[in-house]
């Protein structure tokens, strides 16, 4: 009996500066109801899905950030999509920023299920880009400025008749976040992303930029038999171009669906979750074949030491 769940990948198109939330809200709504129409029970947004990318410019003052955090999720601008989402009886994930009572900051996704409660919350681990104000760069990627790395790790929850796992961005390029969830049995990892095209100081590698996207979550799919739903917020944002390229992918590292625009664009799949078993207990059977007794540097180290 195939335990499946039909998910789908809700991509958003640019968020300009001056998009306000009751716009972005719309558009996510707009999906939403969208993904509902092709049968899907859980839809995911991509990373920062209610703002525009805003570590691109830093601000001395870092309060006059606090517009682009959310300081209560539902709040009444968001409350809509969770009204909607449970009227249509659809879970989602969800990307924003977080401003916390004790004034963290957080890059955050949250789980909402089909009856509109928020299940689980993930805080982005890796953070990339700069800490200080870098102003010589053709554009800033200040996240390590604007959110503090979460110390909480990755977590897994039962829902949607599964396992599932989150991550974000920047997340997605090291296997120990796939690791963690694999070694709690996750069987679908939902991870939004802002990938902007010219990030690298070598623009040559701007043309592997959808490649190295692909192969971080295709091989994190198939080296921890798990899907992987990744979902971006692509197109020229302020003038500067981002990733689209959304996709499903299987425990095989097979991508099942990708979209083919940069814009608010709806990709499903009907993914059987007991796929997962083919490959966790056959070829990456943990238990069996790894051998944590000699992965030490892996949590004793965090550079590599040069012998
Ligand atoms: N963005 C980018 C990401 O990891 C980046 C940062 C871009 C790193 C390109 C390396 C190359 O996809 C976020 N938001 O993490």
């Amino acid at each position: 009996m195939a335990r499946n769940l039909h998910v789908a990948a809700a991509q958003l198109g640019p968020i300009q500066k001056t998009d306000d939330r009751k716009s972005a809200v719309n558009r996510l709504l707009a999906l939403l109801r969208q993904a509902a129409a092709k049968k899907a029970e859980l839809v995911v947004f991509p990373e920062l899905a209610l703002t525009t990318f805003f570590p691109r410019w830093f601000v001395e003052n870092i309060s006059d950030a606090d517009h682009w955090y959310e300081t209560e999720m539902p709040s009444p601008i968001t409350a809509p999509l969770f009204d909607e989402a449970k009227k249509l009886g659809v879970g989602f994930c969800l990307g924003y920023a977080e401003l916390t009572p004790s004034k963290q900051r957080f890059n955050t996704q949250i789980l909402v299920d089909q009856k509109g409660v928020v299940v689980a919350k993930y805080r982005k681990v890796h953070i990339p880009g700069h800490e200080e104000n870098e102003p010589d760069r053709p554009f800033q990627h200040a996240e390590r400025y604007y959110f503090a790395p979460s110390d909480e790790g990755f977590g897994v929850w039962k829902a949607f008749g599964g396992r599932i796992g989150m991550m974000i961005c920047n997340d997605r390029r090291w296997p120990e976040s796939y690791r963690v969830m694999g070694l709690q049995g996750v069987e679908m990892i939902l991870c939004g992303y802002n990938t902007p095209l010219h990030y690298v100081p070598d623009p040559s590698q701007d043309v592997l930029q959808g490649f190295h996207n692909a192969l971080v979550m295709q091989s994190g799919a198939y080296q921890n038999g798990t899907f992987v739903v990744g979902v971006a917020k692509g197109g020229v944002e302020e003038g500067v171009d981002s990733l689209a390229d959304s996709s499903i992918i299987a425990p095989s590292g097979e991508i099942l669906a990708k979209t083919q625009t940069n814009s608010d664009e709806v990709i499903t799949a009907v993914c059987d979750l007991d796929w997962c078993a083919n490959y966790k207990s056959t070829l990456f059977d943990f238990d069996r074949y790894r051998r944590p007794e000699v992965y030490g540097r892996i949590t004793g180290q965090r550079g590599a030491i040069l012998g």
